[in-house]
C-alpha cells in the first residue's frame, strides 16, 4: 500500500476523513506579506524602517524595485501550496513616470501595477495603510500626536487608503482586508495615558467616516504591547483596540507577537470569536519579544490552527503572516513561514475534534490526554506529501531556493 493509502487508514481509526482535509484546506485563503520580500523597506521613501519594528540581518539579494519584488513573489507562490492573497502596505505604491504622491495623496493609480498582477493570478489584495518610516512621524506619534497637523496628515493617509482597499476589492472582485496598525507609544512612563488614546479614537472615527462598502472592504485593527523604542506605553493597546472594533463594527486584528510573553493567541480567539462575525489575525513568531521570526510548524502556530478549526471558524477569520527575517534567504523565510501556516491547518483539520471535545465534556481527561498524545505521532507528513503532490508543489524547496538565489538574487 503506499503510504497516503496506508496513513489514511490510520486517521480513519479515529474517524477523520483525510481526502476531506485536503479538499478543505485548499479553499483557505492566507494573505501572503508582501514585506518579507525586503524587510519592509517599500518604495516610497528613503527613510530607515521606523515605529519601533526592526528587521535584523543582511541577506544578500532583496528585491529593491517592484520588478523584483514582483518576480520574488511569484517564486514563493510556486513554491506554496493552496489559496494565496497577496498583503500589500501603502508604502509599495508604485511612482511611474515622476507622478510621486506622498502618503496623504496617494490614490488608486499608484497601486495599479499591483492589480493587473495579483488580477493576472486570480488572487485578492489585502492592504495596510503605513503609519511609520515618514517624516511625518514626530516624536513616535502618528493617529495620536498632539499636533493637529500631524495627525490630519494621517488621517488623510487613512482615509485614502480606503479608497485605494475598495478600488483592490472591485478590481479583484475579492474583499480587500485593510488593517490599521500604529506605532504610536512612549518609550518612558507617560504623564498622560488617555489624552494620546482620545486623539487616536477622534482619528480613527474621521478615517472611517469615509463612505465605503462594508461587504468589500473589511477594516481591521491591531493591538500591540509595546515596541522598539516604544517600552512603556502603546497607544493601540489590546483594549483599546477590542473595544473600538466592537463598538464601531470593525474587525479585531491579533498578531501574536504582540502580547506579554505568557500569553498566548489561541486561547483568545474563543473568546474574540463569540463576540465578533469576523476577527483577524496576523501570525508570526516572537522569540524573547516580538522579534518577527519565521513563522514554524510549532505549537502555538498548531494551537491558534486548531482554535480556528474545531470552531468552525474558517470563514471568520482572516489568517495572514507578519515576520521578517533579513538574515537568510528570504525566499526560503517567506515559503517556510507561509507553509508553515498551511501545515498548521492541515494538522488542524486532521484533529478528531468532536470525539475530543466529547471527552473533556465527560470529563475523561486520562483518555483526553493519551488520544492528544498517540496524535502528535500520527504519520501527518503523508497527509502533507499528498497534499503538495496534489497542489503541484515540490516537496523539497529548497533545492528550487538555491537555484534562484543563484541565477536571479545573486546578480542584483
Ligand atoms: C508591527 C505590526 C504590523 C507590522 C506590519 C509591517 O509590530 O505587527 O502589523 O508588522 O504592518
Ligand atoms: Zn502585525
Amino acid at each position: 500500500m503506499d503510504r497516503y493509502e496506508s496513513a489514511k487508514a490510520m486517521y480513519l481509526d479515529y474517524g477523520v476523513d483525510t481526502d476531506k482535509a485536503i479538499e478543505t484546506l485548499k479553499t483557505i485563503p492566507v494573505s501572503m506579506h508582501c514585506w518579507q520580500g525586503d524587510d519592509v523597506t517599500g518604495f516610497d521613501s528613503k527613510e530607515a524602517l521606523s515605529g519601533g519594528i526592526q528587521a535584523t540581518g543582511n541577506y544578500p539579494g532583496k528585491a529593491t524595485t517592484p520588478e523584483e519584488l514582483m518576480a520574488d513573489i511569484d517564486k514563493v507562490c510556486s513554491l506554496v501550496p493552496g489559496r494565496k492573497k497577496i498583503n500589500l502596505h501603502a508604502s509599495y505604491a508604485i511612482f511611474e513616470n515622476g507622478n510621486y504622491a506622498d502618503r496623504n495623496a496617494i490614490k488608486p493609480e499608484h497601486f495599479k501595477k499591483w492589480v493587473d498582477f495579483a488580477r493576472d493570478r486570480k488572487m485578492g489584495i489585502d492592504f495596510n495603510p503605513t503609519f511609520f518610516s515618514h517624516p511625518m512621524v514626530k516624536d513616535n506619534l502618528t493617529l495620536s500626536s498632539p499636533d493637529a497637523k500631524v495627525r490630519k496628515f494621517w488621517i488623510e493617509h487613512g482615509r485614502r487608503c480606503i479608497e485605494i482597499s475598495q478600488y483592490f476589492a472591485e478590481q479583484t472582485n475579492m474583499p480587500c482586508v485593510m488593517n490599521i496598525w500604529i506605532p504610536d507609544g512612549y518609550k518612558d512612563i507617560p504623564a498622560d495615558r488617555i489624552g494620546p488614546r482620545k486623539r487616536f479614537k477622534e482619528s480613527l472615527d474621521e478615517i472611517l467616516s469615509v463612505p465605503y462598502d462594508k461587504s468589500k472592504v473589511f477594516v481591521t485593527l491591531e493591538s500591540k504591547v509595546f515596541g522598539i523604542g516604544l517600552e512603556s506605553y502603546t497607544v493601540g493597546s489590546a483594549e483599546f483596540t477590542m473595544n473600538y472594533a466592537s463598538k464601531n463594527g470593525i474587525v479585531p486584528l491579533m498578531d501574536n507577537g504582540h502580547y506579554h510573553p505568557t500569553e498566548v493567541v489561541s486561547d483568545k480567539i474563543s473568546s474574540l470569536l463569540l463576540f465578533n462575525e469576523k476577527i483577524a489575525l496576523h501570525i508570526t513568531r516572537g522569540v524573547r519579544w516580538d522579534s518577527d521570526h519565521v513563522v514554524i510548524f510549532d505549537d502555538e502556530t498548531k494551537e491558534i490552527a486548531k482554535e480556528i478549526v474545531r470552531n468552525n471558524a474558517l470563514d471568520r477569520v482572516f489568517i495572514a503572516t507578519d515576520y521578517f527575517d533579513a538574515s537568510i534567504n528570504r525566499i526560503s523565510a517567506w515559503v517556510t513561514g507561509l507553509r508553515s501556516v498551511q501545515k498548521a491547518l492541515l494538522y488542524a483539520l486532521l484533529e478528531p475534534s468532536n470525539m475530543m471535545k466529547e471527552l473533556q465534556d465527560k470529563g475523561e481527561f486520562t483518555r483526553l490526554m493519551t488520544v492528544s498524545e498517540e496524535l502528535k505521532t500520527m504519520p501527518f507528513g503523508d497527509i502533507w506529501n499528498e497534499y503538495l503532490r496534489q497542489t503541484g508543489v515540490p516537496a523539497d524547496y529548497y533545492s528550487e531556493v538555491e537555484k534562484y538565489e543563484k541565477e536571479v538574487l545573486s546578480k542584483r
